[in-house]
Protein backbone atom coordinates (compact mmCIF):
# COMPACT_ATOMS: atom_id res chain seq x y z
CA UNK A 1 0.00 0.00 0.00
CA UNK A 2 1.48 3.20 -0.60
CA UNK A 3 1.14 6.78 0.95
CA UNK A 4 -1.71 8.07 0.55
CA UNK A 5 -2.95 11.79 1.03
CA UNK A 6 -6.27 12.98 1.87
CA UNK A 7 -8.35 16.56 2.34
CA UNK A 8 -10.11 17.17 5.27
CA UNK A 9 -11.73 20.53 5.83
CA UNK A 10 -13.29 21.34 9.73
CA UNK A 11 -16.07 23.12 9.00
CA UNK A 12 -17.41 26.78 10.47
CA UNK A 13 -18.66 24.44 13.44
CA UNK A 14 -15.71 22.94 14.33
CA UNK A 15 -13.51 26.19 14.17
CA UNK A 16 -16.20 28.37 15.91
CA UNK A 17 -16.45 25.61 18.97
CA UNK A 18 -12.88 25.49 19.22
CA UNK A 19 -12.16 22.57 18.50
CA UNK A 20 -9.40 23.31 15.61
CA UNK A 21 -6.84 21.94 17.84
CA UNK A 22 -8.43 19.08 19.70
CA UNK A 23 -9.41 17.50 16.35
CA UNK A 24 -5.87 18.00 14.71
CA UNK A 25 -4.21 16.51 17.49
CA UNK A 26 -6.27 13.56 17.18
CA UNK A 27 -5.83 12.78 13.26
CA UNK A 28 -1.78 13.80 14.71
CA UNK A 29 -1.89 11.56 17.45
CA UNK A 30 -3.61 8.71 14.73
CA UNK A 31 0.28 9.15 12.81
CA UNK A 32 -1.22 11.14 9.63
CA UNK A 33 1.55 13.69 9.08
CA UNK A 34 0.28 17.20 8.50
CA UNK A 35 1.47 18.37 5.17
CA UNK A 36 -0.49 21.55 4.59
CA UNK A 37 -2.89 23.70 6.45
CA UNK A 38 -4.64 27.10 6.42
CA UNK A 39 -7.88 29.14 7.96
CA UNK A 40 -9.85 30.24 4.94
CA UNK A 41 -12.94 31.31 4.11
CA UNK A 42 -14.48 29.37 1.48
CA UNK A 43 -16.11 30.59 -1.98
CA UNK A 44 -19.49 29.25 -3.60
CA UNK A 45 -17.59 28.55 -6.40
CA UNK A 46 -15.04 26.21 -4.37
CA UNK A 47 -18.08 25.02 -2.65
CA UNK A 48 -20.16 23.73 -5.95
CA UNK A 49 -16.98 22.13 -7.04
CA UNK A 50 -16.36 20.62 -3.61
CA UNK A 51 -19.58 19.31 -3.35
CA UNK A 52 -20.99 18.81 -6.60
CA UNK A 53 -22.74 15.08 -6.26
CA UNK A 54 -24.93 16.79 -3.70
CA UNK A 55 -26.03 19.63 -5.89
CA UNK A 56 -29.90 19.41 -6.52
CA UNK A 57 -30.45 17.30 -3.41
CA UNK A 58 -32.40 19.16 -0.69
CA UNK A 59 -29.90 19.75 2.30
CA UNK A 60 -27.04 21.24 -0.62
CA UNK A 61 -28.15 24.90 -0.64
CA UNK A 62 -28.03 24.71 3.31
CA UNK A 63 -25.23 22.85 3.34
CA UNK A 64 -23.40 25.47 1.08
CA UNK A 65 -24.83 28.17 3.57
CA UNK A 66 -23.54 26.57 6.48
CA UNK A 67 -20.28 25.83 4.78
CA UNK A 68 -20.31 30.26 4.13
CA UNK A 69 -21.18 30.94 7.71
CA UNK A 70 -17.56 31.20 9.33
CA UNK A 71 -13.61 30.02 8.94
CA UNK A 72 -13.04 26.82 7.91
CA UNK A 73 -9.86 24.91 8.23
CA UNK A 74 -8.34 23.48 4.86
CA UNK A 75 -5.54 20.65 5.72
CA UNK A 76 -3.71 17.66 3.74
CA UNK A 77 -3.17 14.85 5.78
CA UNK A 78 -0.75 11.78 4.37
CA UNK A 79 -0.07 8.55 5.04
CA UNK A 80 -0.90 4.73 4.52
CA UNK A 81 -4.31 4.07 4.29
CA UNK A 82 -5.31 7.72 5.29
CA UNK A 83 -8.17 8.49 3.44
CA UNK A 84 -9.99 5.27 5.25
CA UNK A 85 -8.63 5.73 8.39
CA UNK A 86 -9.44 9.34 8.49
CA UNK A 87 -12.92 8.57 7.83
CA UNK A 88 -13.06 6.22 10.40
CA UNK A 89 -11.49 8.85 13.21
CA UNK A 90 -14.45 11.49 11.78
CA UNK A 91 -17.32 9.11 12.16
CA UNK A 92 -20.34 8.10 10.34
CA UNK A 93 -22.32 11.65 8.84
CA UNK A 94 -25.19 12.03 11.51
CA UNK A 95 -23.45 13.13 14.99
CA UNK A 96 -26.40 12.19 16.96
CA UNK A 97 -25.34 8.28 15.62
CA UNK A 98 -21.86 8.77 15.41
CA UNK A 99 -20.48 6.48 17.25
CA UNK A 100 -18.57 7.32 20.64
CA UNK A 101 -14.39 7.41 20.00
CA UNK A 102 -15.10 9.75 16.70
CA UNK A 103 -15.03 13.18 16.30
CA UNK A 104 -18.40 13.24 15.33
CA UNK A 105 -19.45 10.89 18.03
CA UNK A 106 -17.71 12.71 20.74
CA UNK A 107 -18.58 16.36 19.72
CA UNK A 108 -21.31 16.62 17.27
CA UNK A 109 -24.89 16.92 18.32
CA UNK A 110 -27.23 17.54 15.24
CA UNK A 111 -28.23 20.91 16.14
CA UNK A 112 -31.52 21.94 15.19
CA UNK A 113 -31.45 19.02 13.24
CA UNK A 114 -28.75 20.00 11.02
CA UNK A 115 -26.75 17.31 9.83
CA UNK A 116 -24.35 19.41 8.08
CA UNK A 117 -23.04 20.47 11.24
CA UNK A 118 -20.70 17.22 11.80
CA UNK A 119 -17.89 18.90 12.43
CA UNK A 120 -15.02 17.89 9.26
CA UNK A 121 -15.23 16.64 6.06
CA UNK A 122 -12.72 13.54 4.65
CA UNK A 123 -11.81 12.46 1.22
CA UNK A 124 -13.44 9.67 0.20
CA UNK A 125 -11.51 8.01 -2.35
CA UNK A 126 -7.88 8.69 -3.76
CA UNK A 127 -9.39 10.26 -6.94
CA UNK A 128 -11.60 12.78 -4.85
CA UNK A 129 -8.69 13.60 -2.97
CA UNK A 130 -6.87 14.51 -5.82
CA UNK A 131 -10.26 16.58 -6.86
CA UNK A 132 -10.77 18.27 -3.63
CA UNK A 133 -7.07 19.02 -2.95
CA UNK A 134 -6.64 21.07 -6.35
CA UNK A 135 -10.33 22.93 -5.34
CA UNK A 136 -8.54 24.10 -1.88
CA UNK A 137 -5.09 24.62 -2.07
CA UNK A 138 -5.13 24.93 -6.33
P1 LIG B 1 -19.79 12.64 4.46
O1 LIG B 1 -19.34 14.03 4.84
O2 LIG B 1 -19.90 11.78 5.68
O3 LIG B 1 -18.98 12.02 3.35
P2 LIG B 1 -21.93 13.04 2.49
O4 LIG B 1 -23.06 12.10 2.30
O5 LIG B 1 -20.86 13.09 1.44
O6 LIG B 1 -21.30 12.77 3.94
O7 LIG B 1 -22.58 14.48 2.67
C1 LIG B 1 -21.78 15.64 2.63
C2 LIG B 1 -22.18 16.55 3.76
O8 LIG B 1 -23.52 17.01 3.53
C3 LIG B 1 -22.24 15.88 5.13
O9 LIG B 1 -20.99 15.82 5.77
C4 LIG B 1 -23.20 16.78 5.87
O10 LIG B 1 -22.52 17.98 6.28
C5 LIG B 1 -24.18 17.14 4.78
N1 LIG B 1 -25.35 16.23 4.74
C6 LIG B 1 -25.39 14.97 4.31
N2 LIG B 1 -26.63 14.46 4.41
C7 LIG B 1 -27.38 15.44 4.93
C8 LIG B 1 -28.77 15.54 5.30
O11 LIG B 1 -29.55 14.59 5.15
N3 LIG B 1 -29.18 16.74 5.81
C9 LIG B 1 -28.34 17.79 5.98
N4 LIG B 1 -27.03 17.74 5.66
C10 LIG B 1 -26.56 16.58 5.15
MG1 LIG C 1 -18.85 12.65 1.32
Amino acid sequence: MSTERTLVLIKPDGVSRQLTGTILARVEAKGYTLADLKLTNATRTQLEQHYEEHVGKPFYEPLVEFMLSGQMVVAIFTGERVIEGFRTLAGSTEPTVASPGTIRGDFGRDWGLKVQQNLVHGSDSPESAEREIGIWFG
